[in-house]
Formats: C-alpha cells, structure tokens, sequence
C-alpha cells in the first residue's frame, strides 16, 4: 500500500449527492475527496431523475452550480392527471403561492457539478475499485481502493456514504445497528428516451384501466416517457412498435414517435434505513432511502441530506459544535418520510395493483375524481411535489 492520503471528508460516490456534498462543503473551506467506482462518462450520461423542486433549483443556483440549470431546465408551471380519457391540469403556481418545478435531467446536474469540483481543483476519482471503510467507530475512518491496479489508503476525519443502493457504505455497518424498512411494489416502469419531441409542454400522469403512464421530457426535442409494466419484465418483451402502442392508449394518444434513444426497466420500492448515521460514517440519498418515482422525490431527498450534512460537518469541523451532525439523521429522517408518504400516495393512486377487487378500483378512481374537484386536495398535492421546506 502506497503512502496514505489525507481529507477532511472522505465521500464514497459521485452521484448528486456525493458531488454536491463535496460542493457544499468546498464553499465552506473544507476539503474533500470523492471515490466514484465508474468512469466519468458513465456517470455523465446514466439517464435517471428528470424533475428538480424548487428549494433544489434554489439550492443549486445559491451554491453557483445553477447557471445551465437556469438556462437550460424547463420551468414547469403545472402537471396533468390524466383519467377515464381527461386530462386535468393542476397549477402548481396558483396552489403553493408562486412555486414551480424544474425539468433539468440529473445527469446534466451530474455534469454541472463535476464540471465545479474540478473548476475548483477539486479531488473527484473516477474509477476507482474495491472501496472499503474502516474504522469508522473510531476518530480517523479510513476508505482503502485500488487505483490504477495500485492500493491506496485515504485516511479522514469523516466519512459520508452517497454510494447509492447498491453502494457499499450501508452494508458496511455491522447487522443490527441498522433498521430497515422495505416496501416493494408488484409492478415496474418500463422507461424510453425518444428523440421526438414531446407530445404536451408539462408532464402527463396518466391513471389507465391497463395501468400507469408518464409523458415526461429532457427538451423541447427529447422525450422521456413511462410504462407500468410487470416488474420482472423483460425488456425483450418489447418491441418499440407495442411500447408505442401501449403508451399512446394509456396516455389518449398524446406520444410523438420517434427513434428511441435509450430503454430499460426499473422495479419499484420504498425503502428507509434507521438511523444514517454510525460513528463517523453518514449515509445520504440512494444509499439511505429509495423511494418509487411517482412523486419525482429521489434526486430531491438527496440534495435535501447534503444540504443538512453539509451543514452539520461545517458546524463541526469549523466551531466544533456536534449538535447538528448529532441531530443529522432525526432531522433528515423527518422529510425523507414525508416524502417517502407522499411517493407512496402518488403510487398507490396511479397505478394498477393487480388484486384489486371492483371495490378497490371503483375507490382509487374516486381518489382521483376528489383530487381533481377539491382546491385543498390539490394544493396538497401541489405542495408536496413542490418539495416540502427544508426543516432548518
Ligand atoms: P446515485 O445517483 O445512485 O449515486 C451513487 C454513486 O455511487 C457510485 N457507487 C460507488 N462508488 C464507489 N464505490 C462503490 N462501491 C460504489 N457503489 C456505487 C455509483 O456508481 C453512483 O455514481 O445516488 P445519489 O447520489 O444518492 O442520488 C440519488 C438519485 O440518483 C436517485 O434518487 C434518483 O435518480 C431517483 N429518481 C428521481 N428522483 C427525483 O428527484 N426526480 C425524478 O424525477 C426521479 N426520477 C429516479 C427517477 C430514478 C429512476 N431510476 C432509474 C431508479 C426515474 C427513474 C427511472
Ligand atoms: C422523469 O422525467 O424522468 C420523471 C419525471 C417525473 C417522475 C419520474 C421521472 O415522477
């Protein structure tokens, strides 16, 4: 093993929350040093989120990372419901006094903040193997990886997990430190990345007889749009002919074809981890909760925890007060539940479950017909998709 680096914060993932972390805690003066097991084009062009709320979009913009954002992103004023063959608009601005959403693809989020941290001279390393923690019950965790076929140590002061769900960073915490609460859904998202443009200016959620549908976009010339599909199925299964098919019914017929740039198929879950925290190991987004994307919640509840751990290691590491980074996980864990909620909802009211009986599914349109008639359901709604206050 070669001669030990040193940081303040050691970061294990570049996704939006490792790299805004790393962000956040520069504009402090606190050094850091991002570990990414994949290149960086990978990561530039791994086509995942697509709404960003507002405290978000206020965030990025405050932090000097939102200029293409500003530039680029689509502001969405309302979203569609779309049922029994109607769509409903619902005015996000009218419902939450002024506040809309952000259509900005997360991997551009991705490059923007990339593009910051090396702006900055900022220690962001792609590619990287076999990363390990250690000794994080202890005041000096370590990340140990192989770069380059060489093994390095990086020796930290803190640890912060932003590794996403299939990261290393939450199993490495010891089996029954940790409470885990998983919920999966009997169904998947069938999603495609067509260059046509698309068929209507703001998002389209669609409750069909056969099950959900989403109409989406990157730009005025990219769409990007949503399937309810079996969620072991194979994306063999489908020819484009029937995924057009299938998402003009359920959407009465507004998707314009085009070549289908990307598609895959993602399964459903909601999923929160107790507490995100051991010792000096933090756990943030992905890595700590995972939520279906009906309520277009993941990308926001991530820049949400770095914001908070942010400033809780700032707090501690520059006037050595502990009290937030004490207090990180209860307070991240209060939104992040709201959120979890509100996904849950949006879930449960737009899709087909498959054992309904004629009961529950007269109810669920019935959900929809009150959502749609009622100004306090909606701005409910409208609040939530928003994005919540942040809590401090
Ligand atoms: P990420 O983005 O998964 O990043 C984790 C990073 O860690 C790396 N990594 C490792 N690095 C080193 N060593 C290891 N052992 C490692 N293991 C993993 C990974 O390569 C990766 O680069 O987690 P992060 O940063 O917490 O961000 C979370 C978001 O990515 C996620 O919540 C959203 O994409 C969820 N999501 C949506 N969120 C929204 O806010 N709005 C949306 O509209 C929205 N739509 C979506 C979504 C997620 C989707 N999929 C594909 C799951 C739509 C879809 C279809
Ligand atoms: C997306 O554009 O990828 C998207 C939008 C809204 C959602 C989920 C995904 O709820």
């Amino acid at each position: 093993m070669t001669a030990a680096l040193r940081t303040q914060v050691g970061i294990v993932g570049a996704g939006p929350s490792g790299l805004l972390l790393s962000h956040l805690l520069h504009l402090e003066g606190i050094e850091s040093v991002v570990l990414e097991d994949r290149t960086r084009s990978y990561v530039e062009e791994r086509i995942r989120a697509g709404v960003i709320e507002h405290g978000a979009a206020a965030l990025l913009e405050d932090a000097g990372v939102g200029a293409r954002l500003r530039r680029e992103g689509l502001r969405h004023t309302g979203v569609n419901l779309h049922f029994h063959g109607v769509n409903h608009r619902i005015d996000l601005v009218d419902l939450t006094d002024g506040k809309a959403v952000t259509v900005y693809g997360q991997h551009e989020v991705v490059k923007d903040l990339i593009a910051a941290r090396l702006a900055a001279g900022g220690d962001v390393r792609f590619d990287v193997k076999g990363v390990a923690i250690h000794d994080f019950k202890g005041t000096a965790p370590e990340l140990h990886f192989v770069e380059q076929g060489q093994p390095k140590k990086l020796v930290c002061d803190f640890v912060a997990g932003c590794d996403g769900f299939h990261g290393i960073s939450r199993p490495t915490v010891p089996a029954g430190e940790l409470r885990f609460f998983d919920r999966q859904y009997p169904f998947g998202w069938l999603g495609i990345l067509a260059k046509a443009p698309p068929a209507c200016d703001e998002l389209i959620y669609a409750r069909h007889a056969d099950g959900f549908a989403l109409l989406s976009m990157r730009s005025p010339e990219i769409s990007r749009l949503y399937l309810q599909c079996e969620p072991d199925d194979d994306i063999a299964n489908w020819s484009d002919a029937r995924i057009w098919a299938e998402l003009k019914r359920r959407l009465g017929g507004l998707a314009t074809e085009g070549p289908m740039l990307q598609k895959g198929i993602t399964a459903m879950r909601s999923f929160v981890t107790e507490p995100m925290q051991s010792g000096r190991l933090f756990l943030a987004g992905d890595a700590a909760h995972i939520v279906p994307p009906t309520g277009a919640k993941g990308m926001n509840l991530a820049i949400g925890d770095v914001r908070l751990l942010a400033r809780a290691l700032e707090a501690q590491i520059k006037r050595g007060d502990g009290t937030k980074l004490d207090t990180y996980s209860t307070t991240a864990l209060r939104r992040i539940w709201k959120a979890q909620r509100f996904s849950w909802w949006m879930t449960s009211l737009l899709h087909k479950f498959g054992d309904e009986t004629p009961f529950d599914e007269r109810r669920q349109f019935a959900d929809l017909e009150y959502l749609v008639s009622s100004r306090a359901a909606l701005a409910s709604l409208a609040e939530n998709y928003v994005g919540l206050p942040y809590d401090d």
